[in-house]
């Protein structure tokens, strides 16, 4: 391989593959020192996306470590929760951060060093073996039990979802895509950058998304591949909407060069598929995974791409539909979706009773319900009603519940996830107040996000004297919602 192509493009610079390589074997010297191998030492990171990201990530790799991403977007207790249990050694921050980070690395015990320290520690050349059955990550997702859990992922384990996508979305070196997704989660750190690195493309990385850069890269007819959420396309025809004609016209013509726009994460809204078509030109090709799994099926590259459907098993990949005690359904009739194959995790960080849960006679249960047709599969819904998809997020509402709980005003609470056309679903919260209390929405919201994720906090509210309950007197999920979809009900005194 050519060491001076472009690896990675930022509004800072272009960096070749070879600046990848020494600014990683500098990482990895400042993470070994004195010693030749992290074993699997877990090292977090706090680095905004770009190529420091990169190198770190990389870095952590070459050192034989196992590199865990956190959350831009994290308050301090998130961030604390993660750090502690992972059991991270190691926290690299960009040096911005050491204010939030430097207290909480203490607290744990935990080594604090700066990404610029550890870009300017001399390379290292005598780096360990590091085989594809060592632990490589640990991406904390949010589930049905309580706090999120770290999803363990291999070498061979990255190795394998990423050679899937490469086979079936046919990456190639001159291929340009561009990332404006976060990197604590997989879908940009394997299908925005890991897939183009693995062939030596080329990743143009934005710090953050925003729509007029991203329409303005699109402008310029050099991307050839881009990745998002549906709330991202939402937003991106949202600001085409409001271009003037001549913008609006550069926009899509620069847009119409690309070889392949993708969606995922959450259900793709057939009116965002079709007016993105006419102001791209494309259709989008939805596709279905999850951090467990990888991507496991996807809408075909060359063929028929079916609104409403996530196409067929990707490559290596099997998929199965069965009813609640395991038995496969037929076409046409709705069952979980199970999955086995070497994209499938290794585990739930030090959570082994979890694992074992997740999965039934070997194959991993996804809690997603669909239906297959004519062979592509279209997704029903989720078996958990606690599962809330926002922005692409993945959000346990009885995690919500459990931080909202410790409100002094709160006495009990119910928290849902409410359809909204920007966002998938909207975190709603249900709440009994305690006696003589009051509670506003954007006083709750300060509150809560010194707290949770921006992406966890509340973004309606409804305060009632009871929650709705079955006669056991538990809480009725579906009821909840309705309170926040049906016409308006009065507030409790
Ligand atoms: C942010 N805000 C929200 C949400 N997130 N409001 C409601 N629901 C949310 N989920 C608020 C912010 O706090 C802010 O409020 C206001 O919206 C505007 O913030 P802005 O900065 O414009 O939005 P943003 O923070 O940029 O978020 C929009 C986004 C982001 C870019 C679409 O949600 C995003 O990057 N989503 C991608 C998620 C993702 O990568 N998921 C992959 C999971 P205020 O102004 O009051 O502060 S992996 C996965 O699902 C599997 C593997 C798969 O299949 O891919
Ligand atoms: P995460 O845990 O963040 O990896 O999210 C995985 C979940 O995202 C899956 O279990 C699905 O519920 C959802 N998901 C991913 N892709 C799609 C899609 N194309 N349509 C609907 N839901 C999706």
């Amino acid at each position: 391989m050519n060491q001076d192509r472009v690896a990675v493009v930022t509004p800072d610079g272009t960096h070749t593959y070879a600046d990848l390589d020494r600014a990683s074997r500098a990482v990895a010297g400042a993470l070994l020192g004195s010693v030749s191998d992290l074993s699997e030492a877990r090292v977090a990171f706090f680095i905004p996306p770009g190529f420091e990201y990169t190198a770190v990530q990389r870095g952590i790799w070459r050192a034989g470590g196992i590199a865990v991403p956190l959350a831009l977007s994290h308050p301090a207790p998130e961030l604390e929760y993660v750090l502690r249990d992972a059991g991270a050694t190691v926290v690299i921050g960009a040096p911005e951060s050491r204010a939030l980070l430097m207290p909480i690395a203490q607290t744990l015990g935990t080594r604090f060093m700066t990404s610029v320290e550890v870009l300017a520690h001399p390379t290292r050349d005598d780096l360990p073996h590091v085989g594809a059955p060592r632990r490589a990550m640990i991406v904390y997702t949010s589930g049905t039990t309580g706090r999120p859990k770290g999803v363990v992922t291999t070498h061979a384990i990255l190795g394998a979802e990423i050679g899937a996508m490469v086979e079936a979305w046919e990456w190639r070196p001159n291929d340009r895509m561009l990332l404006s997704l976060p990197l604590h989660h997989a879908h940009g750190i394997m299908n925005g950058l890991l897939a183009p690195l693995a062939v030596h493309a080329t990743c143009e990385i934005l710090p953050a998304f925003d729509a007029a850069t991203v329409w303005e890269r699109f402008g310029s007819g050099e991307i050839t591949v881009f990745t998002a959420v549906p709330t991202i396309y939402h937003r991106l025809i949202a600001a085409w909407d409001q271009a003037p004609p001549a913008t609006q016209q550069a926009w899509s013509a620069g847009a119409r060069l690309a070889r392949l726009m993708m969606c995922g994460s959450a259900a793709l809204p057939v009116q965002t598929l079709a007016r993105w078509r006419e102001i791209s030109g494309h259709t989008l090709l939805e596709r279905y995974g999850m951090t467990e799994t990888g991507m496991i099926l996807s809408n075909p590259l060359h063929g028929e791409r079916r609104p409403g459907f996530v196409g067929t098993p990707m490559p290596g990949v099997d998929v199965r539909l069965v009813d609640e005690w395991g038995a496969a359904v037929p076409d046409g009739a709705p069952g979980e979706i199970e999955t086995r194959g070497p994209l499938v995790f290794l585990e739930y960080w030090k959570r082994p009773e979890e694992t074992k849960a997740g999965f039934r006679d070997g194959w991993f249960r996804t809690g997603d319900t669909a239906v297959r047709e004519n062979g592509a599969f279209r997704l029903l819904g989720r078996s958990s009603v606690d599962i809330i998809k926002t922005g692409g997020f993945k959000v346990s509402a009885l995690e919500i519940e459990e931080v909202l709980r410790m409100h002094p005003a709160i006495g009990e609470c119910a928290v849902v996830g409410v359809a909204d056309q920007e966002w998938g679903e909207k975190v709603a919260a249900a709440v009994e107040l305690r006696p003589d209390a009051t509670l506003a929405l954007p006083e709750l919201q300060q509150w809560a996000k010194d707290r949770l994720a921006p992406y966890k906090v509340p973004r309606l509210l409804r305060t009632l004297d009871a929650l709705p309950r079955n006669a056991v007197g538990k809480v009725v999920k579906p009821d909840v919602a309705a309170l926040f979809t049906g016409p308006p009900r009065p507030a409790a005194p």
